[in-house]
């Protein structure tokens, strides 16, 4: 494990877009939180707070923080508003909706495809005895389980992938080059082009997938409108997407990095969920929340004024001293990390954000990332890194492993 090192005490030209941030953001959570809890980015004139308790305050602030920042940030790619922009009694009802879609029966239903598609997808791999965990299997089993909870053709997840990088490139900027922007708007375009006849088909003749739910499900007499299912289908996709491989690879990093606890896993996988949550905490796949200030707020003495963006710094503050006790290290038996409720509103870990707003995907990211681990202990022994391949890290709003290729030897039956 690297030491981490803070950076030196007072350090004017330190910047979150820096090439030495980037490399390793969780170096610099320590000195952030304590001498620049409240960083203001002149170069994209944002305000990243690194606090649990500031964070906490403005994830759950509704009147003070809203998410209109996503009218910006999301619409454009969505093409139409997400469900984190709504309000009041409409936001409710149709949040309700989504939560019954991935929630109880639905969610059983839904374990046997992530089951399924595991399965098939790790066949041909096993007998390699090496596989990238995150480009070879993570990746497109993510694509491939969304698409089928969809209803939509798993064969399509290569264009699919396509599109939605772009999606998620767009969503995760800080800061996008006009030539970028125009690709991933592009994309976007094809993206929807590719779901609106499916969509308005399934209104017309409903089957039993997820976009037929959302058709046709109604709550306190609220519907959703096309425009609004397009946004929420896209949403599904790049949200099931884009943390997923990385949550995975995360999970198996850090059981490779102490092979004690891994061991103690593999002994008793009703641990899986400790180390799960553990791996949420500690390196959260999405580490930016962004939030507009309504009003001027204050935050310890600085002064961050209305109208502005503000960044919530996931990773920085699930690592906070005043929340979790050493908080840099890996501890899936750690006391305050509350698995039960770890992903539930009652976290305290801030991985799927909280307030309102917080991930309605959660208890299905549960249930998938552990049936994939848990069929990938089964299968995969003598899990070890492949020699010579270097871990990597990036991303700064997502953040996972660039790859992990792992040698294994299979266990057949
Ligand atoms: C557009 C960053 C991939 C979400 C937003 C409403 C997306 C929303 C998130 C996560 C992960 C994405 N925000 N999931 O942070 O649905």
């Amino acid at each position: 494990m690297t030491p981490l090192t803070a950076p030196p005490r007072a350090n004017p030209r330190f910047s979150i877009l820096s090439e030495e941030f980037a490399a390793a953001p969780e170096r610099h959570f320590g000195w952030l939180r304590e001498h620049a809890p409240v960083h203001h980015e002149p170069a994209v004139d944002a305000w990243f707070l690194s606090r649990h308790r500031d964070v906490h305050r403005v994830l759950t602030d509704h009147e003070a923080f809203t998410t209109a920042t996503l009218q910006v940030r999301a619409e454009p790619v969505m093409r139409g508003p997400v469900l984190a922009q709504m309000t009041g009694a409409e936001h409710t009802a149709k949040r309700k909706i989504v939560v019954r879609a991935f929630t109880g029966t639905a969610l059983r239903e839904q374990v046997r495809t992530v089951r399924a598609n595991a399965v098939e997808l790790l066949g041909p791999l096993l007998a390699e005895g090496r596989m990238d965990l995150v480009n070879d299997f993570g990746k497109p089993f993510a694509v491939r389980v969304t698409l089928d909870l969809l209803g939509l053709d798993r064969q399509d997840w290569r264009p699919v992938s396509h599109w939605l990088a772009g999606v998620g490139e767009f969503i995760t900027a800080i800061g996008l080059s006009e030539e970028r922007r125009q690709d991933c708007l592009a994309r976007a375009g094809e993206l929807e082009s590719y779901l609106v006849p499916v969509i308005e088909q399934r209104r017309r003749r409903p089957g039993d997938d997820l976009i037929s739910a959302l058709c046709t499900a109604e709550f306190d007499g609220i519907a959703m409108s096309t425009r609004e299912i397009t946004a929420l289908v896209v949403n599904i996709l790049v949200a099931a997407v884009e943390p997923a491989d990385k949550t995975l690879g995360l999970l198996f990093k850090q059981l490779l990095d102490h092979p004690e606890q891994f061991a103690q896993v593999r002994r008793d996988p009703a641990l899986l969920p400790a180390a799960i949550a553990e791996t949420l905490r500690r390196t959260p796949p999405v580490q930016l929340i962004p939030r507009l200030a309504e009003r001027d707020a204050e935050f310890d003495g600085t002064v961050v004024p209305a109208g502005a963006t503000v960044f919530c710094m996931i990773g920085a503050a699930n690592r906070d001293p005043a929340v979790f006790a050493d908080p840099d290290a890996f501890d899936l038996h750690r006391a305050d990390l509350g698995t039960a409720r770890s992903f539930t509103a009652a976290a305290q870990h801030l991985a799927f954000g909280t307030g309102l707003h917080q991930c309605v995907g959660a208890a299905f990211a549960r249930a998938e990332i552990e049936t994939v681990a848990a069929l990938l202990l089964a299968q995969l022994d003598q899990v070890r890194l492949s020699p010579g391949f270097e871990y990597r890290e990036t991303g700064l709003y997502t953040r996972g492993p660039v790859a992990l290729v792992l040698d294994f030897t299979p266990v057949h039956g």
